[in-house]
């Protein structure tokens, strides 16, 4: 059994989508970032930087942060999405979400959506970044069918939450016919469906 501690967000449901995808038994113990639960000594204890997502796995007696972390040890014990032979390709292009799509389209919701009026600079500056991710998403599928080569892998697993959030962002998804294909597929996934709505509320995954 696999403890998913979770709010829901972009990095929250990576993990959700994971974990509906390896078919591992998993129960959700709800993390409320907005009344500070990330915060509770016995959370950051697990999470040390007081993030989710998190996990503990009761059986092997391991806990994890920090989603990537969480996502290769999840391949691992369930031997998909992270092949062998492509885990160096695989680990480029997870580390390219952990590291600048994530971050950077973190910070474009924070400027563009939930703070917009208060930094032209910031907005600016986060508007950019956002068009050029999407830009540079679109190039590179068009030379590949998913992020790391032929197969779906953790790094579409780690990716795909993010651009969900296209209608924040505003760039307009349709425009990237590459990476609405993309979208596209993985949003079909019937594992992806149920991981998105992790939480059993009805959430669909925005159209594009
Ligand atoms: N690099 C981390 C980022 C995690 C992260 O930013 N989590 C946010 C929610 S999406 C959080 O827990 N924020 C609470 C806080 O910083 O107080 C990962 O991928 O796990």
């Amino acid at each position: 059994m696999i403890e998913l501690f979770y709010s829901n967000t972009p990095n929250g449901k990576k993990i959700s989508i994971m974990l509906e995808e390896i078919k591992f038994d998993y129960k959700i113990t709800e993390i409320d970032l907005s009344k500070g639960d990330q915060f509770n000594l016995d959370f950051r204890k697990i999470s040390p930087l007081s993030k989710i997502p998190a996990i503990t796995d009761h059986k092997n007696k391991v806990s994890f942060f920090q989603s990537g972390a969480i996502l290769i040890y999840l391949a691992e014990q369930s031997g998909q999405f992270y092949e062998k032979n492509n885990r160096n390709l695989i680990n480029q292009w997870l580390m390219a979400q952990m590291g600048d799509i994530g971050p950077m389209l973190g910070q474009h919701h924070q400027f563009h959506h939930f703070n917009s009026g208060k930094s032209k600079f910031g907005e600016e500056r986060y508007f950019d970044i956002a068009k050029r991710i999407y830009k540079d998403l679109d190039e590179h599928l068009s030379k590949s069918d998913f992020l790391a080569g032929k197969k779906y892998t953790i790094a579409d697993i780690a990716t795909f939450p993010w651009i969900a959030r296209h209608h924040w962002h505003d760039v307009g998804l349709k425009k990237f016919k590459n990476l609405s294909r993309w979208y596209e597929i993985i949003s079909k996934r019937e594992s992806v469906i149920k991981g998105f709505d992790a939480l059993k509320k009805g959430e669909e995954i925005p159209k594009i």
